[in-house]
């Protein structure tokens, strides 16, 4: 988080991070073009649209004395090794680990996951996280229940932490993540968005 107190300006990162083709993008987008937004975001991607680095983007919100401003990113836990991955994360203020709720995707999560707390450490356990388990209106098969993913990440461990159930390409429920994290990031704060 910076502070600049000539422009009266907080800067925020926030990072949705997850497995490949979990919904990140998706979420992102419907994110930026719910504020519309959606031109502001810079995604690398590679010829079949899969995001090949990270999309990018900055929200700003006007306060009466302070502006928020945030710097939104999506990285993909399957490069985890090549340069790119430590760079997104380092300074995150927040995480939305976006969750295929697939029950065939349970590994690839906690996969994911694990490099989360690889690069982080004990550290992981102070940032404000989000696990958005995202596609919950595939319900051919059987679905990942919140418990499933509890027992397997040490969730009580979290200071701040919260799950929801979310369907990127409807928009149900990213909103409320992003809201969510926003809270736990500045308790203290009412926002009216
Ligand atoms: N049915 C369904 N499909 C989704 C949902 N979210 C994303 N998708 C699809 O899943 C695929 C991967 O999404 P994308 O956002 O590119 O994943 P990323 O790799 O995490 O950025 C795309 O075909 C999306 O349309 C969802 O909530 N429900
Ligand atoms: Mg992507």
């Amino acid at each position: 988080m910076i502070l600049n107190y000539e422009s009266k300006t907080i800067q925020v990162k926030i990072v949705y991070y997850g497995p490949a083709m979990s919904g990140k993008t998706t979420s992102l987008k419907f994110l930026f073009n719910y504020f519309n937004k959606e031109d502001q975001i810079n995604s690398i991607e590679n010829t079949v649209g899969r995001t090949l680095f990270f999309d990018f983007g900055v929200l700003e919100f006007k306060g009466s004395q302070w502006d928020l401003k945030f710097l939104i990113y999506s990285a993909t836990g399957q490069d985890f090794y090549s340069s790119t991955r430590p760079t997104t994360l380092r300074g995150v203020d927040g995480i939305i680990f976006v969750a295929d709720s697939k029950r065939e995707c349970l590994e690839h999560n906690i996969r994911s996951w694990k490099e989360l707390k690889y690069y982080f450490g004990e550290n992981l356990y102070q940032i404000p996280i989000v696990i958005a388990l995202n596609k919950y209106d595939l319900n051919n098969g059987k679905k990942i229940e919140k418990n499933d993913l509890k027992h397997k990440i040490d969730f009580n461990r979290f200071r701040m932490i919260n799950m929801t159930k979310t369907i990127a390409i409807t928009g149900e429920g990213i909103l409320d993540s992003f809201k969510k994290l926003i809270k736990s990031i500045f308790p203290k704060i009412r926002f009216t968005i």
